[in-house]
């Protein structure tokens, strides 16, 4: 497989490095918080594949619905005057979504290459077996590390238009502020001419959004745990899981979905040499997930010098995907 790993190049820290000064500074704020690209570890993917077969996850279901059955139109849309390409994605995951595009290229026998970013290189080698198997003659390089450390990386190899992936309500781990950062960025980074597909979650009924993200079962608090429990065994720390509830919050005016965990009792953590005092009550920001109207879409893309050329809606028209051009 040909993954690379994450080193920042500029601190030259690895990756343990940059997870546990990433929680010291995380812990050291107030309100104290986490960074959520945290939660996937082997068992974090494990917990998030089964948040995606829970009925109340409807976000991977109608995404899904879009890349089965508009399969044409969003090829069609990406071919754009049939001038080579290579299709980049951020956050890929198990590319289920993506596949069946991957797929219908494949079979258009279009020659690309296709480059998977994910920060879990776990995933992305689950990725590398499957795609052998189903599509064996796609061209993959696969990336693990941070979105824009490995764009780079994949735009230093790829000599053709870029046509960036960015599925699945992604861009909703960002709040408003560093999701137009994001698309500036990104639109920096991108060639006069290049794409950027971007599934966004839409605004909806406000409990059909809360229920995905509250689950009766606990899934969704396990998953927040979950990163308590990595930070014990990757740092050395002893946070005590039954004294943290997961809470879960969503403001259908600003469309900010979010996850907390509770500090159930006064008490301390120890990571490494560090202590943290959690008084009782008090929160870590684990997670947001922000919901768009199709309005706060479009200004989206306007202020960050993009033009949209194609959207799709799943048949609900609860989830977009919008085809974003530089
Ligand atoms: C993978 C970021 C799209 O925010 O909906 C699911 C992650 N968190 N349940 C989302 C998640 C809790 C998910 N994304």
């Amino acid at each position: 497989m040909n993954s690379q790993f994450d080193t920042d190049l500029q601190t030259g820290m690895d990756t343990v490095d940059r997870f546990r000064s990433d929680v010291l500074e995380g812990l050291g704020s107030n309100p104290k918080k986490m960074f959520s690209k945290y939660f996937y570890d082997k068992t974090g993917d494990q917990i998030f594949q089964q948040i995606m077969k829970m009925p109340e996850y409807y976000l991977t279901n109608c995404e899904l619905d879009i890349f089965k059955n508009k399969t044409k139109e969003l090829a069609d849309t990406i071919l754009l005057n049939n001038t080579p390409f290579d299709l980049i994605e951020l956050g890929a995951g198990d590319a289920m979504k993506s596949s069946y595009l991957l797929k219908h290229l494949v079979e258009k026998d279009i020659d690309f290459t296709y480059m998977p970013i994910d920060i879990s290189g776990n995933i992305l080698s689950v990725l590398n077996e499957k795609l052998s198997k189903e599509l064996p003659t796609l061209d993959v390089v696969a990336l693990e590390g941070d979105y824009f450390n490995m764009l780079d990386k994949a735009t230093s190899i790829s000599k053709r238009r870029k046509v960036v992936l960015f599925l699945g309500g992604n861009i909703g781990n960002m709040d408003l502020e560093e999701s137009y950062h994001f698309c500036r960025e990104l639109n920096r980074k991108l060639n006069l001419g290049d794409l950027l597909l971007i599934g966004f979650d839409l605004k909806k009924n406000p409990h059909t959004i809360l229920n995905a993200y509250n689950d009766s079962e606990g899934i969704t608090a396990s998953f927040n745990l979950n990163l308590l429990l990595r930070i014990n065994r990757e740092l050395e720390a002893d946070f005590d899981v039954t004294q943290f509830q997961h809470y879960q919050t969503y403001d259908p005016v600003s469309g900010a979905c979010k996850s907390y965990l509770v500090s159930l009792e006064k008490q301390h953590v120890q990571i490494g040499n560090n202590i943290f005092n959690f008084k009782e009550n008090e929160l870590i920001d684990m997670e947001i997930s922000q919901k768009f109207s199709p309005n706060d879409i479009s200004k989206l893309a306007k202020k960050t010098k993009f033009h949209i050329r194609k959207e799709i809606n799943d048949s609900k028209n609860w989830f977009v995907d919008s085809i974003w051009q530089v």
